[in-house]
């Protein structure tokens, strides 16, 4: 365990990005349900520990390129829920302007957040670029991006942890094993058990976190940012979860044991640190009550924005295109 501790207020900061995740989550999941949605919906459901846990770790000058199931990552750097859920209704307020409802393309490097690459795993050599403009600008910088576990078996993740490994990059990347890919079990993608081994392959750190406790995670990405950003190279992270929904929001996961999806719902992320928030006696249920609530509202707002929100203008459909 790393020295990096948090304090009282960080700690219920972390708690409200975590909380504010699940509940946008579970009002989205719901409304899809409904049949209100547009587009497409993944539930990050299980990974808030992950994303907020990492994203915490950056400081405001680093770049990070989140995937789908790290909406906290994109919130706690400063993505607003209206644009978020204006992106999901296809909405011109939204993130891309209403060119894929969906998380695709949710960027702002404004706010250093780099745009979701649909292709998997594009964006792990895309922050590796990163990493290296700021190795040749020579900036305290570094660039920390995400891979699921199917992900890791595609070549583009050896070829480009090998190159950030060799050339000493600043990036820190975090695999989100989550134990499937679609309907694919880790069993049936790969003969090891702990993919954070493959890093020896490369030469470089690779740390196993149990990934629904974010006080680990914090500390476990908070090490591996300051050692790239002191020039210690890249770091690979392998946070353990479970996907608790189906890959998106069209699939039931009948395929998935029902008992491994209750063994891990015993461990759900946000559960398990009000306990520890409270068990620390940093905070009573009336507190966590009162941010649960404020989630709540924020989450109403930004529905009730995106809905009213106007569509795309046809005629800037040629806007953002660079091909002819
Ligand atoms: C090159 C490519 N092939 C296929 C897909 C379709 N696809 C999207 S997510 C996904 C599964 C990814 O699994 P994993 O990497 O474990 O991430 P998870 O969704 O579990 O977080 C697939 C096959 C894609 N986006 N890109
Ligand atoms: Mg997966």
């Amino acid at each position: 365990m790393s020295n990096y501790s948090l304090t009282r207020d960080q700690k219920l900061e972390i708690y409200y990005w975590m909380r504010l995740t699940r509940t946008f989550d579970d009002i989205a999941v719901a409304y899809w349900k409904q049949g209100r949605g547009v587009g497409g919906m993944f539930s990050e459901r299980g990974h808030e520990a992950i994303s907020v846990g990492t994203g915490y770790a950056l400081a405001p000058e680093d770049v990070v390129a989140p995937l789908h199931r790290d909406l906290g990552c994109y919130l706690l750097r400063g993505l607003t829920l209206r644009r978020v859920f204006s992106n999901l209704l296809g909405r011109a307020t939204g993130t891309n302007a209403g060119r894929d409802a969906n998380m695709h393309g949710s960027g702002d490097m404004s706010l250093n957040l780099v745009g979701f690459i649909s292709h998997l795993p594009q964006t792990v050599p895309v922050a590796l670029g990163v990493a290296m403009s700021f190795v040749y600008r020579n900036e305290p910088r570094v660039a920390m991006t995400y891979i699921g576990d199917g992900s890791t078996s595609a070549g583009l993740f050896h070829e480009t942890l090998n190159m950030a490994a060799v050339f000493n990059a600043p990036l820190v990347l975090i695999v989100e094993n989550n134990q499937y890919a679609y309907s694919t079990p880790l069993v049936q993608q790969m003969k090891i058990p702990d993919i954070a081994t493959r890093a020896a392959g490369y030469g470089i750190p690779g740390n196993i976190v149990e990934g629904n406790d974010v006080e680990a995670v914090y500390a476990v990405t908070k090490e591996a940012v300051e050692r790239a950003r002191a020039g210690g190279g890249p770091t690979l992270i392998e946070a353990k979860t479970m996907r608790m929904m189906g890959h998106a929001i069209h699939d039931g996961a009948e395929y998935v044991p029902r008992e491994l999806l209750a063994e891990w719902e015993r461990k759900n992320p946000v559960i398990l640190f009000e306990q520890q928030l409270l068990a620390q006696g940093l905070t009573d249920q009336e507190e966590l009550d009162e941010i649960k609530h404020r989630c709540e509202i924020e989450v109403t707002d930004a529905i009730e924005y995106a809905e009213k929100a106007p569509l795309p203008d046809p005629a800037t459909v040629e806007q953002g295109v660079y091909a002819e």
